[in-house]
């Protein structure tokens, strides 16, 4: 419709809006406020290149379809490779749009985009950002934003409080559902490095995540080998996690062999320990086999039942989260269902039952999975990754959006694999990040962190009655 012909129907609409008495349709229509934010980071440069982040944040109303410009000073510098938009360059003028999975930007929404580029002189910052042709001077309309400040309301453990289940729920202190959203380490035993005070900084103030779970395997170099030493690390993550508000799952990372009982003596001694010196902590989930295959459902119910009295006796009060048939499937991927939990639970209470998926490979059927069962067990997503389950290849975006989707409507708790900078397509930073101090820039985020970033940095709003 032309504009002229949109101001005669709103004159109309006006008058008879007027005449029905509906003066609230008639209140002037402000003009759309804009204003914009780059944060622009150089993660690392070497020789004649560099690698940088570049964080778009939307200040002003909601936007779909985004062009951001801006200007590299020097004349030899010039972008090799840019993700997460179509980029080009003419010139000094670089352009980066949107893709279709970022292109419409709420207010405050970010996009993080990144390149990596080369330069002959000097390497300055770009100059003169605008998204869709305003200039990002960090400000709406010309005026001075508001001081983000402090997170409001407080941590996620201290507005929730001790967890515990209710009905098919997590729930908080004040008995409401809640929705736990984080990330999964790596295995500990190969990224340590990932796992210092900045990157845990980064994961509870720019991620905003509201849990860690840390991934300890027993197998592959991982437990069995240094029980003492793991047990140490365990805790200290959980004291980092602590620390910053967050709930920690120790997860007790059973993969290979699958039959949780073949670990049954180490689980009773790690978990009587864990559990006796985390008693006193409210920020603290039990997992006590990550993914159970090549085993029955008997047979994990077995272990269960011998491990769970193990955690009560030292710490009553904790939520236990029970892996399940075919890698924590509900038994789909053993050509089983959620049934043969449901007609033969745990004999236990204040438990939830794990679901793990990863993305490209597990899809409608497994979801209608889950949505059967959500009404009637508990469930954690304590792992699931937005690639295929060799934990590596492309990152499928629809059927990943739709299990978030998916998640969030039912409320189910969630950790992504992983936060770390693997080089396989489930990492979420960058090969090179870890230890580097940068966790923070757009730049070192992989496609997934971005995606995941985008998912976990949104408000919770925990129920406080
Ligand atoms: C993968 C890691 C990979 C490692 C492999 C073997 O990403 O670097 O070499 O384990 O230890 C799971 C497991 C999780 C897997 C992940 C991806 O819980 O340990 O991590 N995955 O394959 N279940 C399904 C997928």
């Amino acid at each position: 419709m032309r504009r002229n012909a949109v101001k005669r129907l709103l004159a109309l609409l006006a008058t008879c809006a007027t005449a029905l008495g509906l003066t609230a349709l008639t209140a002037p229509q402000a003009t759309a406020a804009t204003g914009c934010k780059v944060d622009y980071t150089v993660a690392s440069q070497w020789q004649g290149g560099f690698q940088a982040g570049v964080k778009v944040t939307n200040l002003g109303d909601p936007v779909t379809g985004w062009k951001l410009t801006f200007t590299l000073p020097d004349a030899g510098q010039k972008v090799v490779q840019g993700w997460n938009a179509t980029w080009s360059q003419s010139g000094s003028a670089v352009t980066a749009v949107g893709v279709d999975w970022n292109r419409t930007l709420a207010t405050g929404a970010t996009a993080d985009l990144g390149l990596t580029g080369s330069f002959t002189g000097a390497n300055p910052a770009p100059t003169a950002f605008a998204l869709n042709g305003v200039p990002c001077t960090g400000s709406v309309d010309g005026t001075t934003p508001p001081d983000p400040g402090e997170p409001g309301d407080g941590t996620p453990v201290e507005v929730n409080g001790q967890l515990h289940v209710c009905g098919v729920n997590l729930c908080n202190q004040y008995n409401r559902p809640i929705q736990l959203r984080g990330m999964s380490t790596h295995g500990i035993q190969w990224f340590s490095q990932c796992y210092d005070n900045a990157s845990v900084d980064a994961l509870a103030e720019d991620w905003k995540s509201d849990l860690l779970r840390v991934a300890m395997y027993v197998q592959e170099d991982g437990y069995e080998t240094d029980p003492a030493g793991f047990t140490s690390r365990v805790n200290s993550l959980v004291d980092m996690a602590e620390a910053r508000g967050m709930y920690s799952i120790i997860d007790f990372h059973t993969l290979t062999p699958g039959d949780p009982n073949h670990n049954l003596g180490r689980a009773k001694t790690f978990f009587a320990s864990v559990a006796a010196r985390n008693a006193g902590k409210k920020n603290v989930i039990y997992e006590i086999a990550n993914e159970p295959n090549g085993v029955s459902w008997s047979g994990i119910k077995n272990y269960a039942e011998q491990v769970i009295p193990v955690i009560r006796a030292a710490d009553p009060d904790a939520v236990v989260i029970v892996g399940t048939r075919g890698w924590s499937s509900l038994g789909v991927s053993d050509g089983s269902s959620e049934s043969e939990i449901v007609n033969n639970p745990v004999n236990a209470t204040n438990i939830m039952y794990a679901f793990h998926f990863y993305a490209a490979s597990h899809k409608d059927n497994y979801r209608a999975a889950v949505s059967r069962a959500a009404s009637q067990l508990p469930l954690f997503v304590s792992e699931f990754g937005t690639v295929s389950a060799t934990g590596d290849g492309a990152v499928d975006r629809a059927s990943t959006t739709a299990w978030l989707d998916l998640l969030d409507r039912l409320k189910i708790g969630y950790a992504n694999w992983t936060y770390s900078d693997a080089p396989e397509g489930s990492a979420a930073f960058r090969p090179g990040t870890c230890g580097g101090g940068d966790y923070s820039s757009s730049g070192v985020l992989t496609e997934s962190g971005a995606l995941l970033k985008s998912r976990i940095s949104t408000p919770d709003s925990f129920p406080t009655s």
